[in-house]
């Protein structure tokens, strides 16, 4: 299937939200409008079965998504490629590969919570990767909907330029259908899963809504494109056909949201829903995309959803499959078959594809090619996530994606030492293929460190070390991932001798250490403003690598110091006894004493915690989170419950899900993410300082 369709007919697009909002829900009926799967199972069904995309068992026994999932489906003529994603912020990276890839996207959103702290770190990764998007608002069925309400927060909340496609038939428990205000028709969905869709007139209590909806919608696209602008200044009637194709053209540009409505779950609107993915969202060969040429320069280059052009592919993805290892792989330009020789751009090795498959979730289809725009997945192709493929004859690479650094860190051991193998092997294919979940060694403690984006995060990954390695491990108290840095200007000179028998080691070296400003984009900086040669040319790495060395480890509380500009200006070296270990020795030595002198700092990550709860608890829970160091940034209210936003210390948030249901009966709900660093205020500094150098000196004894 699908492999015949011309590329003008095939979408690539994935849906992601805010937890909950009903993502895998909606794909599964998208499955089954689509005739790709023959039954619908509920994300928590009481069925046993769970939804197709959720495939893995803890999936389906948490009832939410944690790695996304891919398939293929046929809406008429059209190939659409979907990929579902997860909600929960621990599992973000799913999110990030997923929209790298994609032409396009649907934005979920619950017509009762409305725009949520995630719909905005969603919001924000769709911009990233410049995906033109739809918004669907689901749960139309739940007490309170308001899609009205959700469409102003898309404009107030994220800045979108937004308007409704459909509007709504009845709310609540008396949803029953939606119109199509590009149409003017009512589309009702009969049969035991809403598959039949029986259009009508619009009832006519609600002719009058319908219409001033459209003139709104059209206003809108008016001041975005010139055609319908011509129509709305005259005063007349926009045909339908050029409407939908301005909106297309809006949609693409990023210059427009179109709003849809309905309820995943009670089986109304999704096929309004796909066919707006359909007419608005782009084909591959309208999304421009780039890749860098390694042999020009790095100049920008533009790929060309071509076929009959050289082979370029990212590999997004990479999963430890029955056959070894899959790689899930967006192809851009050119076309691979099956048997042929793709060449790997970060290391140039060449490889040959044995096997090309489409993901139907957890299952795989063979196919024997794979053209410019699928998303398809390879077997047997060795490769990091994120590496450029090319044919070989051109150089191109693409860039990979964002990966956020990681902010709570767990010692781990195999419980039975029996299974310290499959414990490395387990920890070794996750970093393959999470490259937010991380593995080191501490030295000092002779621990394992996993680290990762949350507490779920690294939960998930020690209950499938047990599930899938039969390997059960003890684990430490989480730790939260601590940086240092420098508040303000240290000077540094220190000179390193040492006469050890023979030859001796002398180097000099002078200069500073600095904050660098809170807004740059990297981490450490170095300058040699060095002038006529008090150290020589050829010492100068040796002091860079000598700080950044140094920088790994603070003085404080031992975590890497960070936002530092470390210059150097002046030194002294002895034309015998300096040498490459000598000047880094030195600029070890040196960066401490600037580091003390500069007035170190310890930072936390910060979260931004968003908290739902009745009404009544308010003052408990706002009390809790000032309990917890926490800063409440805006709280709100609606239909008896309150949201609140605050800013609170990671280290503080450890146990708060607890807290926060025997506060609220079990009522409260919260979500929480990385908001930024921030300095670790003099109490607590103190006092996590006290105990390092204990830690230390009992250490050393
Ligand atoms: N009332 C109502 N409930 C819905 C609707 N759609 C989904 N749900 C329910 O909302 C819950 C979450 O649905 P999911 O489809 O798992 O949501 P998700 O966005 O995939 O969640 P994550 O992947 O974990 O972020 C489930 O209990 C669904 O049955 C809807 O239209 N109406
Ligand atoms: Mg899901």
């Amino acid at each position: 299937m699908a492999s015949h369709v011309p590329i003008e007919k095939v979408r690539n697009i994935g849906i992601s939200a805010h937890i909950d909002s009903g993502k895998t829900t909606l794909s599964e009926r998208i499955l089954y409008y689509t005739g790709r799967i023959h039954a619908i199972h509920e994300v928590r069904g009481k069925d046993g079965v769970g939804a197709k995309m959720d495939s893995m068992e803890l999936e389906r026994e948490k009832g939410i998504t944690i790695q996304s999932a891919a398939t293929y489906a046929m809406w008429g003529d059209h190939n659409i490629n979907l990929i579902d994603t997860p909600g929960h912020v621990d599992f973000t990276i799913e999110v990030e590969r997923a929209l790298r890839v994609l032409d396009g996207a649907i934005l979920v959103l619950c017509s009762v919570s409305g725009v949520q702290s995630q719909s905005i770190t969603v919001d924000r990764q769709m911009k990233r990767y410049r995906v033109p998007r739809l918004a669907f608002i689901n749960k139309m069925d739940r007490a309170g909907a308001n899609p009205y309400r959700v469409k102003d927060q898309l404009k107030e909340k994220l800045g979108h330029n937004a308007a409704l496609i459909t509007m709504p038939i009845g709310a609540e428990d008396r949803f029953e259908g939606i119109v199509d205000l590009l149409t003017m028709q009512a589309w009702y969905f009969e049969g035991a899963n809403g598959e039949h869709v029986k259009k009508t007139n619009i009832p006519a209590e609600l002719v009058e809504k319908a219409k001033e909806l459209r003139h709104e919608l059209v206003a809108t696209i008016a001041d975005l494109d010139d055609k319908v602008a011509e129509y709305f200044l005259n005063d007349q009637e926009c045909p339908a056909d050029e409407l939908r194709a301005a909106i297309r053209r809006a949609t693409i540009a990023l210059k427009f949201t179109p709003v849809f409505c309905g309820s995943a779950y009670k089986n109304k609107g999704v096929q309004r829903l796909l066919d707006g993915v359909v007419e608005f969202l782009p084909n591959p060969t309208e999304v421009v995309n780039e890749a860098h040429d390694q042999n020009n320069n790095e100049e920008k280059v533009v790929l060309a959803s071509d076929p009959t052009k050289p082979f370029v592919g990212l590999a997004f993805k990479l999963e430890d499959g029955r056959y070894g290892q899959l790689t899930y792989m967006r192809v851009y330009q050119g076309r691979a078959m099956k048997g042929d020789f793709i060449v790997n751009m970060s290391n140039g090795k060449k490889v040959k594809i044995p096997r090309i498959v489409r993901m139907h979730a957890d299952e795989m289809h063979d196919i024997n090619e794979a053209n410019a725009g699928d998303i398809v997945a390879l077997f047997g192709v060795e490769c990091a996530s994120g590496d450029t493929f090319t044919d070989g004859t051109v150089k191109y690479t693409m860039t990979s994606m964002h990966v956020p650094d990681a902010v709570i860190s767990l010692a781990i051991a195999p419980k039975d030492k029996s299974a310290a193998n499959n414990f490395s092997k387990a920890l070794n294919r996750f970093t393959k293929e999470d490259p937010t979940f991380r593995v080191h060694r501490d030295e000092e403690s002779a621990q394992t460190i996993i680290s990762g984006m949350g507490e779920l995060h690294l939960e998930i990954y020690m209950e499938r070390m047990k599930r899938e390695y039969n390997c059960e491990v003890i684990a430490g108290k989480p730790q939260v991932a601590y940086r240092e840095t420098v508040t303000q200007r240290g000077e540094f000179a220190y000179t390193h001798k040492k006469q050890t028998g023979g030859s001796g080691q002398f180097a000099r070296v002078c200069g500073y250490i600095e904050p660098l400003p809170p807004d740059a984009v990297q981490q450490y900086e170095f300058v040699d403003e060095i002038v006529g040669g008090a150290i020589p040319r050829e010492f100068i790495p040796s002091c860079d690598k000598g700080f950044q060395e140094a920088a790994k480890k603070g003085s404080l509380i031992g975590f890497p110091v960070v936002g530092i500009r470390c210059v150097i200006n002046d030194g002294a070296f002895h034309a015998v006894d300096s040498s490459d270990m000598a000047f880094r020795t030195a600029a070890i030595m040196a960066f401490r004493e600037g580091y003390a002198a500069a007035k170190p700092a310890i930072l936390e990550p910060v979260m931004k915690v968003e908290i739902q709860a009745p009404e009544e608890f308010q003052g408990a829970v706002v009390g809790q989170i000032n309990q917890r160091r926490g800063v409440i940034v805006s709280t709100e209210t609606r239909e008896n419950y309150f949201v609140c936003t605050a800013e609170v210390p990671l280290n503080e948030m450890f146990g708060y899900s607890t807290d926060l249901r025997s506060a609220t009966q079990g009522k409260g709900e919260y979500t929480m993410e990385f908001a930024k660093y921030a300095i670790v205020p003099k109490a607590q500094a103190d006092a996590m300082i006290a105990e390092y150098q204990k830690k230390a000196a009992s250490e050393r004894r």
